[in-house]
């Protein structure tokens, strides 16, 4: 599966801890500012396909499969995956081989796909004063596999982000030698093997900035399958060289921060995210494979920025229906509102997993109109938007027959924008469906249509010819 194969995918990420517990568990009660292992696995997850699938993503991504180190830290315990210990092995606390390639067929028999998240950067330590190399770690057990000890105290300094190490004195996360011909080999097979033994259909690859781009050119090449890269940092200059030369399709980080500015008040900075856009759109070889995020679990939640569900919405909305591959983050379709690490983090089990919520259905409308659009226009997901302010709180999207009003009035505000037959290439007296609330709306003698901003709410409209299954629970 190349890297176009994931274009017209929508991934939902989970913490695999925290998704669902298995039916045998006693225990229920999961306090993520403990940052203990709470008991999710691999084999629960299996369990609540449907709870996904009906919401209507088609990619899951879960948390890192490999081992990490045991016992409490200063941080707690290891429930996230990403403190590896020895990645020839699998986390027993997620299960067993058997259950993770149980869980891996289950996704494939509904056409879904796999995502695999991985540390290719360091491996855990408790302090950087006794990590010693060991056959603990695998097959990097010399300290020729790593690179001297140094934290990274200065991120604009890139040979200190490549070589120095990240974590601090409660968990340390030793630096692995991405220079040396054994470590590149190592990790090339690694990957190779991964992908095969498991069936993997994309990879999520953690820390990429902290790696030279030059080492990427060769595993992405050597995994063969699509990726998708975090590189942490605000900056489209920067995080587009990855793109350019290391062969990595990263998620949106430089669109991310604007977003959030944009929709967590109603005096938001509409004209910084347009501004974004343009920039990220002209500086990217191809912004149409990005990750586009709101909520992951790094960051605190767009709900723990603001309670307005109407600004909510309108945040959720918007990576599905701008350029890029959308992501979403469990227990968002639930209302949760944590917010840094780790109270983003929170068990879903106490959600009942409702699919009834207003942001379940809103997701699922979502999902099915980017598959409408693409059956009104097969060169939808290639085709590059076009973004404009109009007025103080609302900016157009266009992007091929998917038409977008985003609002950050919130919800104690309604008002009327009207969208020029010219900008939506609308015909006169056409009926447009509005996906989130479900509406028809019709064109006026000239094409143009006044829509109304309900509540503060997102609109997205395609034409109701064209709506194949978006809102089959009815219009009105
Ligand atoms: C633990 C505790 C946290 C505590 C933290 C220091 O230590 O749980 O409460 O805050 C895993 C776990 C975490 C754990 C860490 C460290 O390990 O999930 O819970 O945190 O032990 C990836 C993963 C992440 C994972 C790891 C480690 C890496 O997604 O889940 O964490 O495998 C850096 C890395 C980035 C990494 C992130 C956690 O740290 O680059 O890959 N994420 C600046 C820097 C970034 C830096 C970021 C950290 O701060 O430039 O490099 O990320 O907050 C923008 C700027 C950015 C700037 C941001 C904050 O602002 O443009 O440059 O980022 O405007
Ligand atoms: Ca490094």
């Amino acid at each position: 599966l190349d890297t176009a194969s994931m274009r017209p995918r929508s991934v939902y990420q989970l913490v695999t801890d925290r998704f669902a517990l298995p039916s045998s568990s006693s225990s229920t009660s999961c306090n993520p500012s403990d940052r203990k292992i709470c008991g999710g696995t691999w084999a629960a997850i299996e369990d609540h396909l449907d709870y996904i699938q009906q919401m209507g993503w088609d990619t899951v991504w879960i948390s890192p499969v490999v081992q990490n180190i045991g016992g409490t830290t200063g941080e707690g315990e290891a429930y996230h995956g990403y403190w590896s210990l020895d990645v020839s092995q699998l986390n027993p606390n997620f299960g067993t081989a058997s259950d993770l390639t149980s869980l891996i067929s289950k996704i494939h028999e509904r056409g879904m796909y796999f995502m695999l998240d991985v540390v290719i950067n360091h491996v855990a330590a408790t302090s950087s004063s006794n990590f010693s190399p060991s056959s603990s770690y695998g097959a990097f057990s010399t300290s020729n596999d790593y690179h001297p000890f140094c934290w990274i105290t200065d991120y604009s300094n890139q040979t200190q982000v490549e070589d120095c190490w990240l974590g601090d004195d409660s968990v340390a996360l030793p630096d692995l030698n991405t220079e040396s011909d054994t470590v590149i080999n190592y990790w090339n097979g690694w990957i190779k093997d991964m992908i095969s033994n498991y069936s993997v259909d994309a990879v999520r690859i953690d820390t990429v900035k902290h790696v030279p781009q030059g080492f990427w050119k060769t595993f992405t090449s050597s995994a063969g399958i699509a990726n998708i890269g975090e590189v942490l940092n605000g900056d489209p200059m920067y995080v587009s060289g990855y793109q350019s030369n290391g062969n990595i399709n990263t998620f949106n980080y430089p669109t991310y921060y604007p977003l959030v500015r944009a929709f967590n008040s109603t005096s938001g900075n509409l004209t910084e995210l347009v501004n974004m856009t343009t920039w990220v759109n002209d500086i990217f070889p191809d912004p149409t494979l990005l990750g586009v995020f709101v909520d992951n679990h790094d960051n605190p939640r767009m709900a723990s920025y603001t309670s307005d569900t109407a600004l909510i919405a309108n945040a959720h909305a918007f990576p599905f229906v701008v350029d890029g591959i959308p992501y979403g983050y469990y227990g968002a379709e639930q209302g949760f509102s944590g917010g840094s690490d780790p109270d983003n983090r929170e068990p879903l089990w106490t959600s009942g997993y409702n699919t009834n919520t207003t942001l379940y259905t809103m997701f699922k409308n979502l999902n099915d109109v980017r598959r409408a659009a693409f059956n009104a226009s097969n060169s939808f997901y290639e085709t590059r938007m076009n973004v404009t302010q109009m007025g103080n709180n609302e900016i157009l999207i266009v992007k091929g027959p998917l038409i977008s009003l985003l609002s950050n009035r919130g919800q104690g505000s309604s008002g009327t924008v009207t969208i020029p037959s010219g900008s939506s290439g609308w015909g006169a007296n056409v009926q447009v469906l509005d996906a989130v609330a479900c509406e028809i709306m019709n064109t006026d003698g000239s094409g143009n249509l006044d829509v109304k901003v309900n509540e503060g709410m997102p609109r997205v409209m395609i034409v109701e010819t064209s709506k194949g299954n978006v809102c089959s629970g009815g219009t009105s």
